[in-house]
């Protein structure tokens, strides 16, 4: 049977890496059957495309997995290929806790024919099974011969072949610059960035996340070894081609166990298996110095922190309250310290912000050494507790805000202040962290370090401002560089000087430390 894989895009945002999940599942197939793998991100598509894919290729099965925000477009696919016969199974998050939605149980269309509920490595491959002999059941559930809820070990975890995937689709150097930079040092023809797990499950039950309900508070972890070999085998891709691959390790909190995470990045060391990695940690395992000169030592370059709020009681409201604002900065210094840097993740529409939050955390934002602030609205998942305290409080605006998905809209009201003014608030702290100006500033604030640092950082900041504002065409790409010449002028003016002065290796002398890429 030949079995299409499917992650849709939202035709609104776009993810800049390839879903493990479709790669995992696809290692995780039985014998016998092909997997096609298509993500709407990198290859978009729409209804009429889809029926057509199947068809002209024969597909047996497809399995459309979705995050809530992806949830209406993954329905119309679904619809779409029913209705020329084919099959859908549907998982992931949002049809984990609204399967009776997916399944057409509660009043409304039914959408896929089984529905994969929770973490679905062992299931899979049964659901193949019963779908290769036409008998599909409506619901995959991940339990053992009891019945009781059973979460796969990592220890047996797939090797996915990362050095035979076509990841074409998934290259971040824009075609007419290909040529050019693969000149530059080992090769930037390409650039890719992999995710890749290390563990699974988060004990700490943030009140908004689903990931504690999702993947439990049993903390799983895959042995060092696969995680080395999968790095060496990326590592040797990324030579082999020419090319640069960085690895986001998608574990919800990278560090939860710190003897285990040293423990792993001392093998990574050990076995040169270095590239430059991103992964989420919470600000409070950052603590830690050996911790951190061993994220620096085995190539880790920027880490993820939800810190949410820098107001005590707004943490504390959404059961966050481990995370300490005061020592904030202290974290971002000691990471800064050895060149690696913060995405600072910022929630507006708490229940304790009012008017100015923006502001105010531009403010803080301003003290700390440079690097990605995000920010976005409180939003209630489905099956969150905070989903349920909204509910019961009566303050859902729209209830079943992913039937229409809006970005940056809210869909309960705040305590403190309007809908509106939560919108204003998420506006202004966009605009006034990337304007041109505080890009300079950014840039600026590295002027100690390798050019190659200032950079990274630039491009950094103009890919990331593109998560609010809209700057999917050229148009608007063009717009952009000509608000930020100045900058530009100057790295340019710099990395010129410093190529003629210094006609040596650019890595060894600094000019071209990037911050992400192979090492
Ligand atoms: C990496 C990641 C991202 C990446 C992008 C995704 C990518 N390319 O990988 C980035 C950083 C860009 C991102 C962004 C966001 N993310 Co995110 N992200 C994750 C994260 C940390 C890992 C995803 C992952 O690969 N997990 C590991 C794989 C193996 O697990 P899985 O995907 O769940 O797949 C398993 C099962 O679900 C199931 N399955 C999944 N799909 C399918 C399909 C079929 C057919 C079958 C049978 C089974 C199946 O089988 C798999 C194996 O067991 C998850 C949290 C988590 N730990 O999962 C959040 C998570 C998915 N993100 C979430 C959110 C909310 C967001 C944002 C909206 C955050 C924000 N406010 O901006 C944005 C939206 C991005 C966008 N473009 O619209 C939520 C989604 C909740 C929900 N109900 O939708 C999660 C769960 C985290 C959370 N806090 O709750 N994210
Ligand atoms: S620490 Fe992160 S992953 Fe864990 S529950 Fe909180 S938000 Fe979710």
């Amino acid at each position: 049977m030949r079995i299409l894989l499917y992650n849709p895009d939202n035709g609104v945002t776009r993810n800049f890496m390839p879903h493990l999940w479709m790669f995992l599942l696809q290692s995780l197939t039985p014998d016998g059957h092909e997997v096609v793998l298509i993500d709407g991100n990198a290859q978009p598509m729409d209804e009429a495309g889809i029926a057509r894919f199947v068809r002209e290729q024969n597909i047996g099965l497809v399995g459309i997995g979705a995050m809530t925000r992806m949830i209406a477009k993954a329905y119309r696919m679904a619809d779409a290929i029913r209705a020329v016969g084919v099959p859908v199974v549907m998982g992931g998050p949002h049809v984990t806790e609204e399967a009776d939605e997916a399944l057409g149980r509660n009043g409304g269309p039914r959408h896929a024919d089984a529905v994969a509920l929770g973490e679905a490595d062992e299931t899979w491959p049964k659901i193949v099974e019963d779908a290769a002999r036409g008998q599909l059941k409506d619901i995959y559930a991940p339990v053992d011969d009891f019945g009781q809820e059973r979460k796969p070990s990592l220890k047996e975890y797939p090797a996915i072949p990362w050095d035979k995937i076509n990841l074409d689709q998934f290259n971040l150097v824009p075609r007419m610059a290909k040529r050019t930079l693969q000149r530059i040092s080992d090769g930037w023809g390409t650039f890719r960035i992999i995710p890749m797990e290390s563990g699974r499950g988060c004990p700490y039950g943030c009140e908004f996340c689903t990931v504690t309900g999702f993947f439990g508070d049993s903390i799983r972890f895959r042995t060092n070894e696969s995680v080395v070999n999968e790095l060496l085998l990326l590592k040797a891709r990324a030579r082999r081609e020419g090319g640069q691959i960085a690895v986001f390790f998608i574990d919800d909190n990278f560090a939860i166990n710190i003897k285990r995470t040293k423990s792993l990045l001392r093998d990574i060391i050990a076995a040169g298996a270095q590239v430059h990695w991103v992964a989420q940690i919470s600000a409070n395992l950052l603590r830690d110095e050996e911790l951190v000169d061993l994220i620096a030592a085995s190539g880790g370059k920027w880490v993820f922190i939800g810190m949410e709020s820098i107001d005590p009681t707004n943490l504390a409201d959404v059961n966050k309250g481990f995370n300490k604002p005061g020592e904030y900065a202290a974290v971002l210094q000691r990471l800064a310290q050895r060149n690696v840097y913060a995405i600072t993740s910022f929630i507006f529409g708490m229940d304790n912000d009012t008017v100015g939050v923006a502001e105010r955390t531009l403010k803080e934002i301003h003290t700390w050494p440079a690097g990605l602030p995000i920010f976005g609205l409180l939003t209630p998942l489905p099956a969150t507790p905070l989903y349920k305290r909204l509910e019961a409080a009566g303050r859902l605006t729209r209830p079943k805000h992913w039937q229409e998905f809006i970005p940056f809209e809210m869909a309960h009201t705040p305590l403190k202040m309007t809908i509106a003014e939560a919108h204003a608030e998420v506006k202004a702290g966009w605009a006034q962290a990337y304007s041109p100006e505080a890009m300079a500033q950014a840039v600026d604030s590295l002027k100690d370090k390798p050019l190659g640092y200032r950079i990274n950082i630039f491009i950094a900041r103009l890919c990331f401002r593109g998560i609010y504002f809209p700057q999917m065409g050229r148009l608007a790409w063009l717009k952009l560089i000509y608000q930020n010449r100045r900058t530009i002028a100057s790295l340019v003016k710099e990395g010129l000087s410093t190529w003629r002065g210094r006609p040596t290796n650019p890595v060894a002398n600094g000019s071209l430390q990037t911050g992400v890429g192979a090492t």
